[in-house]
């Protein structure tokens, strides 16, 4: 059944689930005394460079990344291990007042990040102006009363230093944040601070990840989301919120990866944008996602696309099921 629309802030109520729980179900991993381990929520408008951050962060990719907005529509975890400890970085949609059933439960995803994390990353855009998103974000992060720190992103992007002198006090005087950082993920500056500054807030805990794994996100999630990534690279504005990608099989053998993905779609006119004249624009889409999971997998891979129709998909609570959108 399909609830009924809300499209008021006062819509997103807090689910608080766990995300504590990365361990469960795995053995208890050693780990040396003192050890810190912690959960760091990055939040933020639609845009401001989350997923962005969190692959540079991590070292990998592990979300994928594009120019329009709402690109993330779950929490991706990604980890950042050391020696001295581990932090569980979880990326999540950006926020939005929610209209579809699954826009609403994109912000139940943050709400529930911001809920059980020991560290907020507020990420505001350095060239975007201010605007009601960002209080609107803000009030978020207040109302959680977790510790927080500005992180202003896209500072290559700023090509005056008194202008991101500007940008940095009018926006952190909003809030009593930890810390204020501008950055850039594109070249890299002031990344490993930011690493460093989270580490020292980390409090003692276990080890949740082994040292080499850097993400929970399940493979075949994975695989869908490159897709997905290379429709939004190779679509205009008017495909994102419409396309969703399913892994529909994967057959497994020593040597090959064969992965059948389903496009969803909502009208035929947007299955034509997607496939392309004789059927180009979909083969060069899967060609391209090919590659990135060739390179995640570490062997050859034999990727099927077909896109179908589904008129409601947005409101389909199986469909948004199986492409993990929680609820
Ligand atoms: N110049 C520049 N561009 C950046 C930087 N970080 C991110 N971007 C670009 O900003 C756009 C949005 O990046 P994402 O990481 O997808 O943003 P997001 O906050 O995860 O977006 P949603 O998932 O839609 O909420 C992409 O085109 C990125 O390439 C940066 O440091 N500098
Ligand atoms: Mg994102």
């Amino acid at each position: 059944m399909i609830e009924h629309e809300d499209e008021s802030a006062a819509g997103i109520e807090p689910a608080v689930t766990q995300i504590e729980d990365a361990g469960e179900g795995r053995r208890p991993l050693e780990a040396p005394p003192g050890y810190r381990s912690g959960f760091v929520a990055l939040v933020g408008r639609p845009n401001a460079g989350k997923s962005t951050l969190l692959n540079r962060l991590v070292g990998e990719k592990v979300a994928i990344v594009s120019n329009k907005p709402q690109t993330t529509r779950t929490q991706i975890r990604g980890v950042i291990s050391r020696p001295e400890g581990q932090a569980i970085l979880v990326d999540t949609p950006g926020i939005h007042k929610p209209g579809y059933a699954r826009n609403r439960r994109m912000m139940q995803v943050v709400t529930e990040a911001l809920h059980s994390v020991d560290l907020i990353l507020l990420l505001v855009d350095a060239t975007s102006r201010p605007g009601a998103g960002d209080n609107f974000a803000l009030d978020l992060v207040k109302s959680s009363g977790k510790p927080a720190m500005l992180i202003l992103t896209k500072v290559d992007c700023v090509k005056r230093k008194t202008d991101l002198f500007r940008i940095i006090e009018s926006r952190s005087a909003a809030h009593a944040f930890e810390e204020v950082v501008p950055l850039s993920s594109r070249t890299g500056v002031n990344v490993e601070r930011l690493a460093d500054l989270i580490f020292e807030r980390l409090p003692e805990g276990p080890k949740y990840f082994p040292d080499d794994e850097y993400t929970d996100q399940p493979m075949r999630l994975l695989a869908a989301e490159l897709v997905r990534e290379q429709i939004l690279h190779a679509t205009g504005d008017e495909l994102p919120y419409v396309t969703a990608v399913l892994v529909e099989r994967w057959e497994e053998s020593e040597s090959l990866s064969k992965i059948y993905c389903l496009i969803l779609v909502e009208r035929s006119s947007q299955r034509g944008i997607i496939v392309g004249k004789g059927g180009l624009q979909l083969k060069e889409i899967g060609s391209k996602a090919r590659v990135e999971i060739e390179a995640i997998l570490g062997k050859k891979v034999y990727l099927q696309l077909h896109v179908a129709v589904r008129e409601h998909w947005r409101n389909d609570e199986r469909a948004l099921d199986e492409m993990g959108i929680e609820g």
